[in-house]
């Protein structure tokens, strides 16, 4: 087990994503950022809040809850795609543009579930993602817009990301094989 993030790296790390979604997007007209189950949904809550500091403005933020067949922490079993429990999103989302915030960004399925959802309430102008952490093994033509951090892994291992929110902490780590 080892720490690859801290608390004060985890805040500026929150910092830079929003202000890489507000440079890319020219401003905050049209953003909705929708966090992904579990830690997604506190994560994009921090992004609006450090967008708040940053521009003066509320972006609206909205849910999803996204879960594979096999939800533990064992191997992610390639049989099971992610499936879309439960949304809190606009009606229509049509000329919105939409960032996507996940905590970890791994083969890309539950991203790819998230679109689907997203596309399901009209045609959002734009679709973008964002991750605290990358740890590679994608198997879908899926990338992160904004990225906290890359971590390369090994299939076996996993990352623990805990947030105050969630865990009482923040910080990442790396479990071993
Ligand atoms: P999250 O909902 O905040 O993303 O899936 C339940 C939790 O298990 C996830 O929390 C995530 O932190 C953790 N987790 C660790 N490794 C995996 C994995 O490979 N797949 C899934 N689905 N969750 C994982
Ligand atoms: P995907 O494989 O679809 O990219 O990721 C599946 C889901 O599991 C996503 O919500 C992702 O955040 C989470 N996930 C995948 N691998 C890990 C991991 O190592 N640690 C954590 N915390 N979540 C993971
Ligand atoms: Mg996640």
């Amino acid at each position: 087990m080892r720490e690859i993030v801290d608390a004060r790296e985890m805040r500026r790390m929150i910092v830079r994503l929003a202000h890489q979604i507000v440079e890319k997007n020219k401003g905050t007209e049209g953003l909705i950022l929708i966090g992904i189950k579990t830690r997604g949904v506190p994560l994009a809550g921090r992004l609006q809040e450090a967008i708040r500091s940053i521009e003066g403005v509320e972006v609206p933020v909205g849910a999803l809850d996204i879960t594979l067949y096999r939800d533990d922490l064992t191997p992610i079993d390639p049989s099971g795609d992610p499936v879309v429990k439960g949304k809190q999103l606009p009606e229509d989302l049509t000329g919105r543009r939409v960032v996507l915030v996940d905590d970890v960004l791994y083969t890309g399925r539950t991203a790819r579930a998230a679109m689907e959802a997203v596309i399901d309430h009209g045609r959002p102008a734009v679709i973008q993602l964002a991750v605290l952490i990358d740890r590679g093994h994608r198997e879908l033509p899926i990338r992160a817009d904004y990225v906290g951090k890359n971590v390369p892994t090994s299939r076996r291992e996993r990352i623990a990301v805990e947030l105050a929110e969630t865990d009482g902490r923040d910080r990442v780590l790396l479990l071993g094989e």
